[in-house]
């Protein structure tokens, strides 16, 4: 005790000068010399207190009381190294290694026909369609860690368990596919159809997409970085769920397998801290720290492991290092000085490359010989012997004993960071080499080293065909794996919807905005507040409703429901929220609906795509309405969005405070004008751009009855706004319009001669409306207004109606809605847009005798509403402006008109493009 007792440093210079004496890395355990320093004495003081600490009161005692003593000195001033990363070895020390359970030998030789298969895929695609593409060398790399989870880990779905949840990498998906061969569940016509799903038949999607592959992949993960963020909130999902009492019984496990390379996308390492802070113990990452991306070594001079260790640990995860193979606890434990850790320690990745590539006379000159000592170390090793030490990646003992650690693991999300090598086993074809990541051809000599490698009985003159090996159905491998796949309670990845239909609300139930609003005003981003309120209190759906929201619940007036339904928190509320007294506190309860993420777009579309995917993950339909920013929306997070389409998920997006001139005073960065161009990029997504309460009902009640009563695997997009004004009652007989993009929402005066149509959207409809009533006074034109509530949809109708006609010449022509719509009409059409002009200009094509676009092309700017319209030409005048030009170049108008309007409407014709400043 004496020597921790003694005096410390009383001054931060003389705190360093002693630190930077007394501070010796782990790696160098330094032993007493004959002749010992006060230093020494004092580290011998203290190995005799860990000794003893250790020994009565165990690690854990000993690791607080340790730190303990680091906060008291650091208290004191002195500066304490922190410890980020810990030694250049496995995690889990030999002596606590969980024993293999599994039939080793049986497992290896499974794995090489898996191997096998997966590298053949590719090799036989392109050896039919050069350039179909495909990757061998990510799978060799991981092969033991997918193949341990396989054979030990991942459970199924089964009566009374939901199945854990696995993310694969998605470049592994040729060996997931040739596990499944192995299986029993994919045919060799699959394999032989991997890329080529466009053959008669059908074929095998080159990544996991659930939109192609419905019964068999359950997350996309191949735009990297999605995977792993989606894992996390995924993880967190089932335990809102749980909660909420949806789920019970036995809990999943989320598995995400990353890459090291992929751990460089912001999203993949930007949410680290929730998976802690939620103690997600139901979450496992394995990172495959094969050293290489596709152009070269990830971190060619310094550690992946080690940065990642790091950053884990700092974010609060639990975190197993498998570096080293068995092979190398006998060196590790001959290894008396530490020189072997150290030289361990200074290799770099760009090294450790090096090796997997040359032969082991190179490791054993240019590693082991760096020290002699470490050459006696070897001295009974052969060079091959020395080139085949395992990676801990690549050896199912060390990989089954850290996944079993991650498993028991409590209170933390685990991450797993695996050593290996890229293209393992593909010998010169590509095992370490930059360029093995494009690999997608082995020839023949190639083959035969594979074949000889793996034990793959092909025979000679078998081998350049490359055929697909599968063990017979009895065959003891087939019945072994089978075995222990009906042990952990059936196959995996297989995607399962059972979901039951909701009993969604009619459309009656929104009476209220369907009546409108009176006098009084409203946005109809209020009006969804009150929708969105009246779903949560249906009996029937009430509780499957998801509202998510990245921090802007007050800015949308949302903050209403923190009360009535609580902010979900797994730990509660464990502080006295500093607005309880008031009525709309701050209110987060374990079982609490709203999922209010921070200030995360990402984050809240990963709980968006778990909530909307519940359906086929956890057989519960619940319906997410997620509402954000529109900005922040596609143009931030659009792959997000994109991934929402392939994995089917269904709910409800709320692009708020849209319209580049209707959210004021923000200017660039936050006027969106073109998230409804973004969203029609999206195949599945139905589009709508409503301008009244009444229309937000209609189109929300029957995309609940399409997605959650008929079962159609789409989701929507809606813009919201935030302009107060009058809401009328619903017009009879627009139901449909409103839900196939356009209906006649107010004609214009009898009697007049000249004829005109304005489509308008959001708010903008009352610019057009405006309008309406300036060309009835002052220039004898009688316009209809519509409101055009999606030009996608009618577009995508018109194009569909337009290629059934080219392919089908000699049947009676089909017409589209656009064109039904407007048959009858005459006049000229203009439409007014708080968008780009390209989103009216969609149905531009079907509008007779063409339309005119008013739109907010060009930056926003900061200003009021009405400066802005007139900035951007989308306001009553410049709407007035461009039908009386339309009518004019119909020749049913003197241009002379124009220039009196132009100037009797006080419009700058000199004014600045706005596209173009
Ligand atoms: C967002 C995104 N950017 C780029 C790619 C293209 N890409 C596919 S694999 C790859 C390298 C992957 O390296 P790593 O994550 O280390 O995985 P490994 O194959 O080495 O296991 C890249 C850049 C992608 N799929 N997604
Ligand atoms: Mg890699």
């Amino acid at each position: 005790m004496s020597a921790l007792q003694s005096p410390v440093p009383t001054t931060l210079e003389e705190s360093k000068m002693r630190t930077e004496q007394n501070y010796l890395p782990a790696d160098l355990p330094v032993l007493p010399e004959p002749e010992q320093t006060e230093e020494e004495k004092w580290l011998q003081s203290l190995e005799t207190v860990l000794e003893y600490a250790l020994k009565d009161k165990g690690p854990q005692k000993t690791a607080r009381f340790l730190d303990g003593l680091s906060e008291r000195l650091r208290a004191r001033g002195v500066e304490v190294p922190r410890v980020v990363s810990t030694p250049y070895i496995n995690t889990i020390p030999v002596a606590e290694q969980a024993p293999f359970p599994g039939d080793w030998e049986m497992e290896r030789q499974i794995k090489s026909y898996v191997r096998w298969n997966a590298m053949a895929m590719v090799v036989n695609a392109n050896r039919e369609h050069s350039g179909l593409g495909g990757h061998i060398s990510t799978y060799a790399s991981s092969a033991t860690l997918c193949e341990v989870g396989f054979n030990h880990f991942f459970r199924g779905r089964t009566d009374n368990f939901i199945g854990d949840m696995v993310f694969f990498q998605g470049h592994s998906t040729p060996g997931i596919y040739a596990r499944a061969f192995l299986e029993g569940r994919l045919e060799e016509r699959d394999l032989q159809h991997f890329r080529q799903e466009l053959a008669e038949g059908g074929g095998l999607s080159s990544y996991p997409h659930p939109y192609l592959m419905p019964d068999f992949w359950q997350f996309p993960t191949v735009s990297m970085g999605l995977g792993p963020l989606l894992s996390i909130y995924q993880a967190r999902f089932n335990r809102y769920l749980h909660a909420r009492g949806f789920i019970n019984g036995e809990e999943p496990k989320v598995w995400a397998f990353i890459g090291d390379g992929e751990s460089d996308e912001p999203e993949t390492l930007g949410s680290l801290t929730l998976a802690s802070r939620e103690n997600l113990d139901n979450l496992v990452w394995v990172v495959n720290c094969n050293l290489q991306r596709l152009d070269g070594p990830v971190r060619g001079n310094g550690k992946i492991i080690q940065e990642l260790e790091a950053a884990f640990q700092g974010a609060g995860w639990n975190v197993i290092k498998v570096i080293w193979g068995s092979d190398w606890d006998k060196l590790l434990a001959a290894d008396k000085t530490g020189l072997l850790l150290k030289r361990m320690e200074e290799a770099v990745d760009g090294d450790y490359q090096k090796y997997s590539v040359e032969p082991g006379s190179y490791t054993r000159r240019h590693f082991f010989g760096k020290y002699p000592e470490l050459l006696e170390l070897v001295n009974h090793l052969t060079d091959e012997q020395i080139h085949k030490l395992l990676r801990g990646g690549h050896d199912s003992r060390k990989v089954y004993a850290a996944y079993k650690a991650a498993m028991e693991h409590k209170g933390q999300p685990t991450v797993i960071l695996a050593k290996t090598i890229k293209g393992y086993g593909l010998g010169e074809a590509g095992e370490g080499r930059n360029i093995t990541h494009q690999q997608k051809k082995l020839n023949e000599k190639e083959l035969r080293e594979f074949r000889a490698r793996f034990r793959i009985p092909v025979s000679d003159e078998e081998i350049a065909q490359t055929p697909f090996f599968r063990p017979a159905p009895d065959s003891r491998e087939t019945q072994y794996l089978l075995g222990l796949r009906q042990k952990l309670g059936g196959f995996l990845p297989q995607r399962i919807v059972q979901a039951k239909p909701l009993e969604v609300p009619k459309l009656e139930t929104f009476g209220d905005l369907l009546k409108g609003a009176g006098r009084s005003e409203l946005s109809t981003t209020m009006g969804f507040v009150r929708l969105l309120g009246l779903l949560i209190r249906n009996k029937s759906i009430g509780r499957q409703i998801v509202p998510i929201i990245p921090d802007e619940a007050r800015t949308f007036g949302l903050d209403a429901l923190f009360r009535e339904v609580g902010i979900y928190s797994s730990k509660g509320q464990l502080y006295e929220p500093v607005d309880s007294k008031s009525l709309l506190y701050y209110n987060e309860t374990k079982d609490g609906q709203i999922l209010e993420e921070g200030i995360t777009e990402a984050g809240s579309m990963a709980s968006f795509v778990a909530a909307g995917t519940s359906y086929a993950t956890h057989g519960h339909y619940m319906v997410p309405f997620y509402v954000y920013y529109s900005m922040f929306g596609f143009q931030r997070i659009g792959d997000l969005m994109w991934l929402a389409g392939d994995i089917r998920a269904k709910g409800f997006l709320l692009g708020a405070t849209s319209g580049r001139t209707t959210l004021n005073g923000e200017g660039l960065q936050h006027q969106d004008g073109h998230s409804l161009i973004l969203s029609s990029t999206i195949p599945t997504l139905v589009t709508y751009d409503p301008a009244f309460t009444y229309e937000l009902a209609v189109i929300i009640a029957d995309g609940l009855r399409r997605m959650y009563v008929e079962g159609e695997d789409i989701f929507y997009y809606l813009t919201l706004y935030n302009e107060n004004y009058e809401m009328p009652p619903m017009p009879e007989g627009v139901t449909e319009g409103i839900l196939k993009g356009l209906y006649k929402f107010k004609a214009g005066p009898e009697k007049k001669t000249l004829k005109a149509h304005i489509f308008g959207s959001g708010p903008i409809i009352r610019e057009a409306l405006r309008a309406q009533q300036i060309l009835a006074e002052q220039y004898g034109v009688s316009a209809d207004v519509w409101s055009a509530t999606s030009y996608k949809l009618m577009r995508n109708d018109a194009l569909r109606a337009k290629r059934w006609n080219m392919l089908h010449p000699l049947d009676p022509p089909k017409k589209s809605y656009v064109e039904t719509v407007l048959a009858g009409e005459q006049g000229v059409f203009v439409a007014v847009s708080d968008n780009l002009k390209i989103v009216p200009d969609q149905i531009a094509p079907w509008v007779p005798g063409g339309l005119t676009t008013l739109g907010t092309d060009g930056f926003g700017r900061s200003d009021t509403r009405q400066r802005l319209r007139r900035f951007f030409e989308v306001d009553a005048e410049s709407t007035v402006i461009a039908t009386l030009h339309a009518l004019a170049e119909k020749g049913q108008l003197d241009k002379s008109v124009i220039g009196r309007a132009i100037k009797d409407l006080g419009v700058d014709p000199e004014k600045a493009y706005p596209e173009l400043v």
